[in-house]
């Protein structure tokens, strides 16, 4: 068993103050440092990923334009590459071996397996060099991006763990119907607790 923790989309623009906040995204942050401080041999393979959208275009139909956001399907102008608010939040504090996986270039890209690194390796192949089996999953946001990348990961049959603990969502009750949803596709719902175990 291969191991690997993700860590979705913790960036500026997702946390407190930025453009598409989500509420305890900071506290998501630093949560997710002091696991990685406290456990730092638990996990062989570390992938962190960054919306990544293009200025222009709306990323087919992904940003608002000259229309009011329905925060279900499209959204206030976010993360945008190379801006502040697609920075990783101060807060998170990774390792140096983190790969770092970009997406959602003029696309939504909701799911990190959407994405690639800097080679240009899609994650999912990136996945499989590795020999990872299991996944636990962590970020933002719960509703969208986790969702999505958790739902990807059980497709290409990696075992998956959600921390609930250390996942914060843009709505309370679609992040929870997320989460049901993630259970019921095979998801194991737990808290960052059973790291020390891993
Ligand atoms: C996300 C809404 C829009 C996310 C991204 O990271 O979960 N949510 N774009």
């Amino acid at each position: 068993m291969t191991r690997a923790l993700i860590i979705i989309d913790v960036q500026n623009d997702f946390t407190e103050g930025g453009a598409l906040a989500v509420e305890g995204g900071a506290a998501v942050a630093g949560a997710i440092s002091a696991l990685l401080a406290a456990h730092p041999h638990s996990y062989e393979h570390i992938f962190a990923s960054r919306d990544w959208h293009d200025a222009e275009g709306g990323n087919n139909g992904h940003f608002a334009v000259d229309a009011e956001p329905d925060f279900v399907d499209t959204w206030p102008v976010h993360c945008v590459a190379d801006t502040a608010g697609a920075e990783y939040h101060p807060a998170l504090v990774m390792p140096e071996s983190t790969v770092h996986i970009r997406k959602g270039q003029g696309q939504p890209g909701y799911s990190i397996f959407d994405g690639v690194d800097d080679a240009g390796t899609k994650f999912g192949e990136l996945l499989i060099a590795a020999g990872v089996t299991d996944v636990d999953l962590v970020g933002l946001a719960t509703d969208y991006c986790v969702r999505a990348s958790g739902l990807d990961a059980l497709a290409h049959g990696q075992h998956v763990r959600v921390f609930t603990n250390l996942v914060a969502g843009v709505a309370p009750g679609s992040s929870e119907q997320a989460l049901a949803e993630l259970a019921h596709a095979g998801a194991v719902l737990a808290t960052s607790e059973l790291a020390a175990q891993a």
